[in-house]
């Protein structure tokens, strides 16, 4: 088989990107190592920014987005006992975020490929890029007991942080940066009405807790954790009490509860690899970096991704220009950078960390203090948090 761009993994960003390449008449495969219903179980990100939605738009996928996503104007800040809005619509001058689930995201754009006649290949076994240094790149991978070999010009490595294409490029050649929190979050999914009309992040001397949402009829809601607690010791009732003992009174006393249909701890960690092409490899999203989820970034940092590759894909075909592709490492990056930044700095402010001390704790006090008394400082979250532009 032969294709014009090689995509390696379907989450959010190869199939984004396949669906853009697809519509301007540029031949991809997707190929996962996970089943089609493995990939659309996975419960993971729930709120875009406008350019994560306008891309969708751009793909031709936007329409149940729109029709069921739940614009957000705000959020609110929760510590001593209080709430602080943050008024991200009058703050940005108009950008506010939208609620839908990665789970109906990755659904949209999986219907769609499939609706379109788009190959994609699910549970391959040892997928691996091939001879990306030169200009015959290629992807192999078994399945049914055979070998197969895809021959193509660009090989799109959007297979995750625990991918093997980042893997796949010799150590001389890529540079890697890292943090490691010391706590996790525990999230659970029930179908309960959220406790309020928008997100809560709060701060608490027992930890952080995020108030969040799929739907007006189903939470989504998160606490931290330490990370060698094991989701066994985690009851529902358990998870409740912690979760509006975290929360100002007057959510605590007004939250819904119910059964959970999903718990699961993640790890929180920031993650940058450098650069992101490699001949004619490229990473894309959590593959190249990984962002703790306060921010909201993941997601939205992979689609921007996606719009700098594809925007370069699409001038080398159609302009026989490679630009586009030789600027894309460098035009990622300075956005990747910022994120990370913003969302590090989201984690500091909010979480509670092991053996912090007084000197510490202070700071971050004075800093929600400053945050929710100065009017610069709220503008400079809310330009962050909506996503900065590209
Ligand atoms: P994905 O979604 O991990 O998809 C990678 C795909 O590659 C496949 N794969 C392989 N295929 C072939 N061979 C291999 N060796 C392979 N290894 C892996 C996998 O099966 C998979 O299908 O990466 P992608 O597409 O870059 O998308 C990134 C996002 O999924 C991620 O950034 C977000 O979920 C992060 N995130 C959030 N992002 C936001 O923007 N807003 C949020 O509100 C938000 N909340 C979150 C989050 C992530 C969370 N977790 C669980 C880490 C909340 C949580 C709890
Ligand atoms: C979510 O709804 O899963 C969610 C929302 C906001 C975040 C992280 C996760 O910052």
């Amino acid at each position: 088989m032969r294709v014009q761009v090689a995509i390696i993994g379907s989450g959010p960003s190869g199939l984004l990107l396949g669906q853009l390449l697809g519509n301007a008449g540029i031949e991809t495969v997707i190929i996962d190592r996970a089943s089609r219903n493995h990939i659309l179980d996975r419960v993971r990100a729930g709120v875009l920014e406008e350019g994560t939605a306008r891309l969708m738009d751009q793909a031709g996928v936007g329409a149940r987005m729109h029709a069921e996503g739940l614009p957000h104007n705000g959020f609110s800040l929760a510590f001593d006992g209080r709430d602080h809005r943050i008024d991200l619509f009058a703050l940005t001058g108009g950008s506010r975020m939208l609620v839908y689930g990665q789970t109906e995201l990755t659904r949209d754009l999986i219907d769609k490929r499939d609706a379109d006649g788009q190959p994609s290949v699910y549970e391959a076994i040892d997928v691996a890029p091939h001879a990306f240094d030169g200009s015959r790149p290629y992807v192999t991978y078994e399945k049914n007991g055979q070998t197969h070999r895809i021959d193509c010009d660009f090989i799109a490595g959007c297979d995750g942080y625990h991918g093997t294409c980042r893997r796949a490029v010799p150590d001389s050649a890529i540079r890697t940066f890292e943090k490691i929190y010391p706590f996790g979050w525990l999230g659970i999914l029930s179908e309960v009405p959220p406790v309020s009309d928008e997100l809560v992040y709060a701060n608490h001397p027992n930890g952080f807790a995020l108030c969040s949402m799929r739907s007006h009829t189903r939470s989504r809601y998160y606490i931290q954790c330490a990370l060698d607690e094991s989701i066994e010791e985690w009851s529902d009732d358990r998870f409740w009490s912690e979760l509006r003992r975290r929360l100002p009174v007057h959510h605590a006393e007004a939250m819904v509860t119910g059964p959970s249909f999903e718990k699961s701890i993640a790890p929180l960690r920031s993650f940058v690899a450098e650069p992101m092409r490699f001949g004619s490899l490229f990473l894309v999203g959590d593959a190249a970096h990984i962002v703790p989820p306060t921010g909201a970034k993941g997601l939205n940092l992979a689609a921007s991704d996606v719009h700098y590759l594809f925007a370069g894909l699409r001038e080398y075909y159609e302009d026989r220009s490679a630009s586009g592709i030789d600027a894309y490492s460098a035009r990622a990056l300075a956005r990747v950078w910022k994120a990370e930044r913003f969302s590090w700095w989201m984690t500091t402010m909010l979480h509670r960390f092991p053996n912090t001390g007084d000197f510490d704790q202070k700071i971050q006090e004075a800093e929600l203090d400053y945050l929710t008394h100065s009017h610069a400082a709220e503008k400079v979250l809310a330009e962050n948090y909506v996503g900065l532009p590209y």
